[in-house]
């Protein structure tokens, strides 16, 4: 089954959308396997992004995903890996769809709220980046027993 890295940015923890983010996913039948309020050190930041290094925005980016604690999450679930980046929307809030967490909740590109892999390859890697084997479950969710 495939898995995702997903993330709210420090301004959605600092805006009180963590439950919020969480329940959009829950809601739409993704399965939580992991989850973590934490601090990101600009060591893990610059290997994060990465691809970015050579943006002109590189900078800012690291300096904000650094400046307060982000929500780290392993979702998992059937083509979870597009199927949630459709529900983030457009990178920049400014043509996020309404519906979307960005179309609904953010304002500048430069504070978008949420983070998820790009790919099923950028979800490997950030998944090993963010959490230890021993800190992501191993359940089936078995619905028939809880409703
Ligand atoms: P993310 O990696 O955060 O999920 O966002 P994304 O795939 O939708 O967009 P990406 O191209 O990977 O850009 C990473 C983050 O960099 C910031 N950005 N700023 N000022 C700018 O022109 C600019 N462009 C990108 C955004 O916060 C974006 O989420
Ligand atoms: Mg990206």
């Amino acid at each position: 089954m495939e898995q995702t890295f997903v993330m709210v940015k420090p301004d959605g923890v600092q805006r009180n959308l963590i439950g919020e983010i969480v329940q959009r996913f829950e809601k739409k039948g993704y399965t939580l396997k992991g989850a973590k309020l934490m601090s990101i050190s600009r060591e893990l930041a610059e290997k994060h992004y990465g691809e970015h290094k050579e943006k002109p925005f590189f900078e800012e980016l690291v300096g904000f995903i650094t400046s307060s604690p982000v929500f780290a999450m392993v979702l998992e679930g059937d083509k979870v890996v597009s199927s949630a980046r459709k529900l983030m929307g457009a990178t920049n809030p400014q043509e996020a769809a309404p519906g979307t967490i960005r179309g609904d909740y953010g304002v500048r590109i430069s504070m978008n709220v949420i983070h998820g892999s790009d790919s099923v390859e950028s979800a490997e890697r950030e998944i090993a980046l963010f959490f230890d084997r021993g800190e992501l479950t191993s359940y089936e969710k078995q619905v028939s027993v809880w409703v």
